[in-house]
This record gives structure tokens, C-alpha cells and sequence, in this order.
């Protein structure tokens, strides 16, 4: 498909404040007919008495019309050349809103705009109606999303399978300074860019039991027997690649009560609890779990998993029967990956499709998995570790339980054989079932060891998977673990979030870098150009107004779009470190006050936090409300007015990520060394031209790589030093705090209630956790230096020529980290398929 504005959907023709020349009447008037008639048809509406949410229906219909065109050409394509698949398992997919995305990768948005303000309406409120699609928690749910939206622009036959939750993450509302969760029942008014399939559904089983038998040709068979079935229903979201060529869909199943399961319960004449029955299975995909790096550990969650698992496998092995006989070709044809260990039931269920349904030889199913299946880890904390209790596990899916037994024993078998001394020890450490205790299968050992590929999301990442929690695993299969640095869609994170900026870049490199990143490059000679630079800075200008008017809209409070823009968003973790930020706060308050002359050389600035705490999570939540406690006391003294103001931006989403992270001068990446895996905030905000302050740690190391260190803030202890620290019992936080008379003060305030009079004991647990529990995550050794580095920042902001120049050099080098190279590198290395750029053109 073309542009139909003729603007190539791109920034070439955009003016400052994202607007592009007038477009034809003809087209206009095309687009109004267009609308009406969605609005008559589709809607049963007539214009007058129409809302905001009757024109954005409509408006999504007409540009669901141009996308459903090349989404058949796409699957037809896919299906006549029989070309290997992709297909990425998730339980998460944080896609947000699709409008806006969507018309600009069919290249319509100018017309829809010029459009809809011809007709007398407001554009920006028609696109705010839309419902954020937030069903995913955070950096692993939104990079499904970005991984999803490259396949279909590179034009890699890939689908999505994962949960349709009726309540996707929590709204998050903030109530004398504390976080309250809300649920979204964001398909209230229905999705119009989902296509329900009532017609496809797949039955899923749950409980019963296992019997063992000989099948007709003398072979030892099992069968199992379920004692509840779920119907899961397919509902597919569009998924539009730059330029429309390619649209891929996200399957995503929703529970309905299977029927055959309930006329038995009616036929026992007990009608209200059949009823209640029939809503309980229905209940499955309610509700996605909002907890970011904790395993919760709950049955319902565990039933998720299976639930959409079975589900996508059977639709992916009936996709492969169409075209194929017998299941030689599977892994030819089929490239499984799995996005962390959510859906690694997906082993023993393929496992138990090939052995027990289609009577294959176990070592012949078990190559066929292996050459299927792909994992990816996203993270090291051990608290997020998914394991399963035995009970639980083989109470839910008797049959995967034998299998996950058997596979483990071969497994074994296979480490015994290979050794040259006998190691119990190790062999326990490898083992798939966790003894002691209760005992639990370690969903990453099976994952781990039922995939051809393991990977880390960032170079360390990787590094930190084969030398700690893999290492036993990396000795048995060291070719298996590579690493796959994380990416970001430069189409929504630039070229949708930012149009001024966009529109800037368009006028002096073209608008290539839209499907080729690398392009920014081209960036690079301007940086010392003063007209750019000047332009450069009126674009972030423009964008800090129009956070500053969100901001005030939104928290109720004034900030001045003159000052430093510090900016930290991301889920609410004790790892990441949000309680260092706001160490860093008190200690500037303190210092202003104090009339401290360091302090006269600092800029104003405007430190802004947003992020979800899980609702569970006391600490965060403690941390959310020291924020806002500290806030209130700062933004009301008379004596830092002007110079310090500290916001709270409630509800981060996708679209709040849209707002805040083009207004960014610098961003917070300040996690201790070696626990964020990689990060993606880092490179949205960097690719959007703030400069980062960040511990070498995630892709921070490889974003100081690509800008160069010239141009990047990197403080603190290194991974090695961290671990060494700890691990060595070497640190001890009473000294830092005895022995810095700044950070003494700062932790006194807080424990002793200096931000919450009425309550002063209130933060004791946060002091607590940093002076006498150990400070896990290092913040007293790190805060001297941070502190440091954080008044380094102040000093480069005061020169603005140059810190425009190292913000325009952070955009011009951020190729590497557009999700195109990170798919491309999946594609090659690990799902071996070749990406289609246009008809008949193939790359890789
Ligand atoms: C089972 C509970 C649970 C749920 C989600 C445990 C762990 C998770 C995720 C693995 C957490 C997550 O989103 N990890 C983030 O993944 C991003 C994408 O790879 C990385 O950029 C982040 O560093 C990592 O924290």
C-alpha cells in the first residue's frame, strides 16, 4: 500500500508542531465520505449528536479497512510460498493505543487530521478516546510489541499468541500521596481492532488423570483424561508493519465455558452452580497478574499459562498439518519462541502433541522440540524465577508432569554419562525439580534445556546468565546461550511520540531512518551546526510546554519548561533504585537552603518520576509515597522555588511514556550493577535526545558504547564490584552513613519524619532497610558518587551549546538499538527466516 497523503507517512514534510502541508480537497473530501459512511453503517450513527468516541470508532474503522487488505495479501503470501514462521509466545503484549500508529503506517495521518479538523473537530480528543491496550507490566510486555511491530515491518510471517485479559494492568490513582489501583475494563466499549473468532476455538484441558496402555502396534502409550475443559477463543489484533506491506496479527485467546463440559453439569439438574461453573472457567482471562519481577506463585496463574500455551499450540500445529503430512519439517517450518518462562509448558505440551496424539518416537519428538523452541530470559532476580510446586503442577496436568519427569530423567541420564567424576551435587544444581523442601520444577531449567537458543537481552546480561544462574547449564550446552541486545521501534518512539522532533529530522536527513535507523547518522555533521542546534533545542522546548500543561492538568502542579527536565520512569522497584533519585533530591533541598554556594552553579530543575508499584509490593509502594511526601514539602518552600520541584506522574502507560519521554533533558538509569537485564526506557529516552546518568549496567554499557563516554553520565560500582561487595559480606552501610555527614542528614529527615509531621515513624522502614537490613541494593555505596556525577550534570546543562551537541549525538547514534537490527539478529541466528523488505525482495 502507498501513502495516501502523499507524505510517506514520514517527517520530510511536517512543519515544527508536526503539522504538514494541506492536502488536497479531493482527498478530504474522500476521508469525510469514508467516515460517514463507518459512522451510518458500522455505527448507526448520524453525524449530528456524534461524540468524540463516535468519530474515533469510525476513524479507527476507516484505517482498520486499509490494514485488513494487506493483512490478507500478507497471509495469503505467507501461506502460498510456505514460508517458515515465526511465532512469539507472551503473556504479555503492552501494545497501548493502536490509532495514531496505525494511520501513520498506512501513511494516512495528515489526511486524517486535516480531515477531522476540516469537519470542525478536535483531532488530539478523538485520539484520546481510544482505551490503552495495556496488557503486559512493563519492559518485557512492551518489547513483544516492539518485536511484533518490526517482524511486520521487515515482512517476517510472524503471529503473537498470548492472553486477551478482559482487565489488562491496574489504573493507577494516587490518594493523599498514595497509590491506589483501579481496575480497567478497558473493552467496555468493545476493541475495534480486534477481530473476535467465535468460530475458533480450541478446548483446553485441566486436571484429571494419566493411564498408561499399549497402543496397536505393542507401543507403551499414555493417555490423559481431563476433568474440566476451558474453550479458548481466538481474538486477533492487527499488527501493521511501516508502509503497510506487511500486517502480521497477535492471537490473543479469551476463556469461554465449553459447552459439552456444561449440559453435563445442567443435565445433574443443579442449574445455579452449573451457571456459576460456567462463569468460573470464563474467569481465566480476566485478569492479567500487575507483578513485575515477583512470582506470585497463585494456581489461577499457573492455569494462564497452560491455558494459552495448549491453546497456541494447537492452532500452530493444525497451521502446519495444512501443508504437511507427517512432522519432519516442523522445525523447518515453525520457530517457537518463548518470552521468558511464562509459556515454557509449551515443552512438555509440544512434547505430549507428538508422542501421545501422533504417536512419534520420544527421541524424534524430543529433536523436533528442540529445533523449535527458542527462550529468552529477561531477568536475574531470584525472586522472579519461576517455580512450580510438584503437587500443584501434576494435580493441573498429570500428563506434563510424567513428561517434565521424563525429559528431566533423560536429561540427567545424559549429564551423568558426560561426566568424569560423579558430582551429585551438580547433578542436583542441573536438576529440572528443586529438592528440599517442597519440592518445585524450575521452569527455567526446562525451558533451558528444551530450546536450541537461550538468550539475554543485553550484553552483560548475557555475560552475568553464563558466569551465575546458567552456569551449570552453559557447561553442559555452551553454545546455547547468545545474546540478543534488546531494541525499541523507532516508528513509535520517535516517529509517532515525537513529530516536532521527527518533522526536524525529516527536513535535514530525509525520513529513511524510519525504516533505517542508522540513518540518524546522517545527524552527525549538524551537531556543531548552531542553526541545528538551535532548532534542536525550540523542538525539546516545544515538547517540555506541553508536558509542563499535562503536568499541571494532571498532578495540579506549575513547572518551568526552562529547567533541567530529570526524568525517571519505570515500574516502582527497590532494584531500580527510584529511592536513590529521591536521596538526591533532599540532598539538592538541603543544599539550596542551606544557601550552600555549590549549589548557586545548579540549574533549576524539574525532576519528574512516573511508575506502577505491584499492588502487593510494600516497599514500593512506601517509595511511591515518600515521593509524594517529599514533593509536597519541596514544591511548597519559597526558599527552592524556582530552583528544585519534584512530580509524580500518576498512571505511567504507553501513551503517559508518549508524553513524558520526549520532554526529557536527562534520564535516570541509576539501577545497581547487574540487575536490570537491559532496560529499553534508556534507549527511548536517549533516541529522543536526553543524556543518560546511569550505573554500567543492562544496555546503559552499550548505549555508552554507541554516544561514547564523552556523552553519557556513568557512575557507581560495576557489576563485579557490586557482587564482590556483597557476596563477600564486605559492605557495611553504617559506615557510609556515619562517615558522610550529607547523607546522614538526608536519611534522618526521612526516618525521623521531617516530610510527614503528622507521622513521623512513617518511612523508619526505608531508613531501616538501607542503614541496619544490609541495604541490598547498595544505594549507601553508591550515593557519594552519585551525587558527584549528578552535580557534573548540572555544570555540562549550564553550557547549553554543548550539551545540545552530546544531545544530538545520543540521537544520531542510536541505530544499533532500533528493534529492526534486534529482529534481524533473531531471524539469522535463531529462527532462521528471511525477512521480506518488498514483494520478491528477501534480506538474510
Ligand atoms: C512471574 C512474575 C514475573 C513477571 C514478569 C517475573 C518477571 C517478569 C519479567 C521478566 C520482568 C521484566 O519485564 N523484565 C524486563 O524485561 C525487559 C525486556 O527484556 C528488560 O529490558 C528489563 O531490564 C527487565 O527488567
Amino acid at each position: 500500500m502507498n501513502s495516501a497523503d502523499g507524505t510517506g507517512g514520514g517527517g520530510g514534510g511536517v512543519h515544527m508542531d508536526g503539522r504538514a502541508a494541506p492536502l488536497p480537497r479531493a482527498d478530504i473530501d474522500g476521508m469525510k465520505r469514508r467516515l460517514h459512511n463507518h459512522l451510518r453503517h458500522s455505527l448507526g450513527r448520524g453525524p449530528v449528536g456524534s461524540g468524540a468516541m463516535d468519530w474515533y470508532l469510525a476513524l479507527a474503522l476507516c484505517t482498520r479497512d486499509l490494514m485488513v487488505e494487506s493483512w490478507m495479501d500478507s497471509s495469503h503470501r505467507a501461506y502460498r510460498s510456505d514460508a517458515k514462521r515465526v511465532y512469539y509466545l507472551s503473556m504479555e503484549f503492552l501494545i497501548g493505543r493502536s490509532l495514531v500508529a496505525n494511520l501513520l503506517a498506512s501513511g494516512s495521518l495528515e489526511l486524517a487530521r486535516q480531515t477531522l479538523t476540516d469537519m470542525g473537530l478536535d483531532f488530539q480528543a478523538i485520539c484520546d478516546c481510544e482505551p490503552e491496550a495495556a496488557l503486559g507490566n512493563g519492559g518485557l510486555g512492551r518489547l513483544a510489541a516492539c518485536l511484533m511491530e518490526s517482524m511486520a515491518t521487515l515482512g517476517i510471517p510472524a503471529r503473537g499468541y498470548g492472553i486477551y485479559y478482559d482487565y489488562g494492568m491496574f489504573s493507577q490513582y494516587i490518594e493523599d500521596g498514595q497509590q491506589v489501583e483501579l481496575p480497567e475494563r478497558w473493552l467496555r466499549n468493545g476493541n475495534v481492532w480486534a477481530f473476535e473468532r467465535q468460530d475458533r476455538t480450541v478446548p483446553v484441558r485441566f486436571f484429571g488423570y494419566t493411564r498408561a496402555g499399549v497402543d496397536a502396534h505393542g507401543h507403551e502409550s499414555h493417555q490423559w483424561i481431563g476433568n474440566d475443559e476451558v474453550l479458548a477463543q481466538a481474538n486477533d489484533l492487527l499488527v501493521a508493519g511501516h508502509g503497510c506491506w506487511t500486517v502480521n496479527a497477535i492471537r490473543l485467546w479469551s476463556a469461554r465455558a465449553s459447552r459439552e463440559f456444561d449440559l453435563r453439569r445442567f443435565n445433574q439438574g443443579d442449574y445455579i452452580n452449573a451457571v456459576a461453573e460456567q462463569s468460573f472457567s470464563e474467569s481465566l482471562s480476566n485478569v492479567l497478574y500487575p507483578d513485575d519481577s515477583t512470582s506470585v506463585g497463585k494456581a489461577l496463574r499457573l492455569k494462564q499459562e497452560y491455558f494459552f500455551v495448549a491453546a497456541s499450540l494447537h492452532d500452530i500445529v493444525r497451521r502446519f498439518r495444512r501443508n504437511h503430512t507427517d512432522f519432519t519439517k516442523f522445525p523447518e517450518k515453525v520457530a517457537i519462541q518463548l518470552n521468558d518462562t511464562h509459556p515454557a509448558l509449551a515443552v512438555p505440551e509440544l512434547m505430549r502433541l507428538f508422542v501421545d496424539e501422533h504417536g512419534l518416537d520420544w527421541q524424534d519428538a524430543w529433536a523436533l522440540c528442540t529445533g523449535t523452541f527458542a527462550y529468552t530470559n529477561h531477568t536475574l532476580l531470584p525472586e522472579a524465577l519461576e517455580t512450580w510446586p510438584v503437587g500443584l503442577l501434576g494435580d493441573m496436568l498429570p500428563r506434563h508432569l510424567e513428561i517434565i519427569y521424563e525429559i528431566n530423567h533423560r536429561f540427567l541420564e545424559r549429564v551423568r554419562r558426560r561426566s568424569t567424576v560423579p558430582d551429585d551435587a551438580r547433578v542436583a544444581r542441573l536438576s529440572m525439580i528443586q529438592e528440599g523442601g517442597e519440592r518445585r520444577v524450575r521452569m527455567a531449567h526446562l525451558a533451558f534445556v528444551g530450546s536450541h537458543r537461550v538468550n539475554g537481552v543485553a550484553a552483560l546480561h548475557t555475560q552475568l546468565m553464563r558466569a551465575g544462574i546458567f552456569a551449570d547449564l552453559h557447561h553442559e550446552f555452551p553454545e546455547r546461550i547468545v545474546n540478543k541486545t534488546n531494541g525499541i521501534t523507532p516508528r513509535r518512539w520517535l516517529h509517532e511520540a515525537n513529530r516536532p522532533l521527527a518533522g526536524l529530522i525529516g527536513r535535514h536527513v530525509g525520513d529513511g531512518w524510519v525504516a533505517n535507523l542508522e540513518d540518524l547518522r546522517g545527524l552527525l555533521p549538524l551537531a556543531e551546526d548552531a542553526g541545528f542546534q538551535t532548532d534542536f533545542r525550540a523542538v525539546k522546548r516545544l515538547n517540555k510546554e506541553a508536558l509542563s500543561a499535562y503536568i499541571k492538568q494532571s498532578v495540579g502542579v506549575e513547572v518551568d519548561p526552562d529547567s533541567l527536565f530529570d526524568v525517571q520512569v519505570k515500574r516502582i522497584h527497590e532494584y531500580k533504585r527510584q529511592l536513590l533519585n529521591v536521596l538526591h533530591v533532599v540532598t539538592l533541598y538541603n543544599r539550596i537552603r542551606d544557601g550552600d554556594a555549590g549549589a548557586d552553579d545548579q540549574p533549576p530543575r524539574t525532576v519528574i518520576l512516573a511508575g506502577k508499584a505491584a499492588p502487593a509490593y510494600y516497599m514500593a509502594k512506601l517509595i511511591v509515597r515518600l515521593i509524594h511526601d517529599v514533593a509536597r514539602v519541596i514544591n511548597a518552600d519559597p526558599v527552592v522555588a524556582g530552583r528544585l520541584r519534584l512530580v509524580f506522574v500518576p498512571n505511567y502507560n504507553v501513551s503517559v511514556a508518549e508524553r513524558i519521554i520526549p520532554a526529557a533533558d536527562l534520564s535516570e538509569q541509576i539501577s545497581t550493577a547487574g540487575t536490570e537485564a537491559s532496560g529499553t526506557g534508556n534507549m527511548k529516552l536517549a533516541l529522543n535526545g536526553a543524556l543518560t546518568i546511569g550505573t554500567r549496567d543492562g544496555a546503559n554499557i552499550e548505549i555508552g558504547d554507541e554516544v561514547g563516554e564523552d556523552n553519557i553520565f556513568f557512575f557507581g560500582l560495576e557489576a563485579a564490584q557490586a557482587e564482590a561487595l556483597r557476596h563477600n559480606g564486605g559492605h557495611d552501610p553504617w559506615r557510609y552513613y556515619t562517615g558522610d555527614p550529607e547523607l546522614h542528614r538526608v536519611l534522618d529527615m526521612i526516618g525521623r519524619g521531617a516530610f510527614c509531621h503528622d507521622d513521623p515513624d512513617r518511612y523508619r522502614p526505608i531508613v531501616d532497610s538501607l542503614t541496619r537490613h544490609g541495604d541490598h541494593y547498595l544505594l549507601m555505596a553508591d550515593y557519594a558518587d552519585y551525587i558527584a556525577t549528578q552535580e557534573r550534570v548540572g555544570t555540562a546543562w549550564r553550557d547549553q551549546d554543548t550539551w545540545t551537541r552530546k544531545a544530538i549525538l545520543n540521537v544520531a547514534r542510536m541505530g544499533r538499538f532500533s528493534s529492526d537490527v534486534t529482529v534481524m539478529d533473531y531471524a539469522q541466528d535463531i529462527w532462521k527466516v528471511s525477512a521480506r523488505l518488498e514483494e520478491g525482495e528477501t534480506v538474510g
